[in-house]
């Protein structure tokens, strides 16, 4: 078996957690979790101790002391420009958490970077690996429905989001920049690129800076027409977080995900429902078991892209079409019209 791939993950914060805790259950495929760093030595130093590996302070000194094959940057995305630039530099493939970057600029320049330098890169853009997105997925390739033609793709929900991750009070952008990026990704996972976009945002809590609500309507080239909606003010019984629940239908048929990780596919007038959730691992929880789910999936088909060599799913470049996206949805809401998505030129 070739050797493995020496992963070193940047940022040892709330959510890459879940990324430590998805590398070293990949030890068995060959990942092989090298360093962590984190410019808090606090959180370095206990990620160094919980998961048995060198911490550093300083992203450079670890590229420099490390031989890695890979970093998994799990950082703000105001620092993603320049921790890419680095890994790119030392020829060490990236692979970073969504939001790619600030600036849909940036987030060109990284992917320029990288392939200019023949460096792998990809988006740790998760929710589309969440199990039941696999499942809704595998239903819509087996023909089940039909051709796919309207869908209406929710994450609704009052959990308080703020408590885990405070920085939500003051961000300029909120609900589609840290939510609403991973139900949009869903849409183009589910019925393709998209022709235009159009956007209503609302700001429910005072508390906040920035909007916590958005709908959206989505066109796709196929024809197919989505709503995708984000909210952190639903106050529903039971509330469904952190589960996406996704309603699709087709000229034959059609396919609904409850909450509970249900799915009731409909296909020439016969019905079936399954469970479409996974069982908990070692290190998730009931409440956040689906998207720490989701980012062990991810971890595991970048690990496998890797060792092949062959570009991930959510590669840089496949990335950039789901941040024109989140882009354009901002601009729609604030010029009130539809917009077409930017693309790389
Ligand atoms: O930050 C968000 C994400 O990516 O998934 C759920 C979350 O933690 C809150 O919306």
């Amino acid at each position: 078996m070739a050797r493995g791939i020496r992963i070193g993950v940047i940022g040892c914060g709330f959510y890459a957690q879940n990324h430590l805790h998805a590398w070293k259950d990949l030890v068995g495929e060959g990942a092989v979790l090298a360093a962590v760093c984190d410019v808090d030595p606090g959180k370095a130093q206990a990620a160094g101790r919980t998961f048995g590996v060198t911490s550093y302070t300083d992203a450079a000194t670890m590229l420099a002391n490390e031989r890695l094959d890979a970093v998994d940057i799990v950082t703000r995305h105001d620092t993603h420009r320049a921790l890419c630039e680095l890994a790119i530099g030392k020829g060490v493939a990236a692979i970073v958490q969504k939001p790619f970057a600030p600036t849909w600029e940036d987030c060109v320049a990284i992917v320029d970077t990288a392939e200019k330098a023949g460096v792998w890169l990809a988006v740790h853009e998760n929710f589309r690996f969440q199990t039941p997105m696999r499942h809704v997925r595998r239903v819509i390739d087996s023909g089940a429905i039909g051709r796919p033609s309207w869908a209406r793709i929710m994450f609704r929900t009052g959990f308080d989001v703020y408590r885990t991750q405070p920085y939500f009070y003051d961000e300029e952008r909120l609900a589609i920049a840290d939510v609403g990026i991973h139900v949009l990704d869903l849409a183009r996972f589910f019925l393709g690129e998209v022709e235009r976009i159009s956007c209503e945002t609302q700001r429910r809590n005072p508390k906040v800076r920035a909007e916590d609500t958005a709908t959206m309507l989505l066109r796709h080239r196929s024809g197919a027409v989505s709503v995708v909606e984000c909210t952190y003010e639903a106050r529903r019984d039971p509330d469904p977080f952190p589960e996406t629940l996704v309603e699709i239908e087709g000229d034959n048929g059609s396919i609904i995900v409850l909450q509970g990780s249900r799915m009731r596919v409909t296909s020439n007038g016969a019905t079936t429902e399954e469970d479409i959730g996974s069982p908990l691992r070692s290190w998730t929880s009931d409440r956040w078991h689906v998207a720490q789910e989701g980012a062990f999936v991810a971890c595991r088909h970048f690990l496998g892209c890797l060792r092949r060599g062959v570009p991930a799913e959510t590669s840089g470049s496949d990335n950039l079409r789901t941040y024109a996206l989140v882009d354009a949805a901002y601009r729609a809401a604030e010029e009130h019209r539809a917009i077409v998505p930017a693309q790389r030129k």
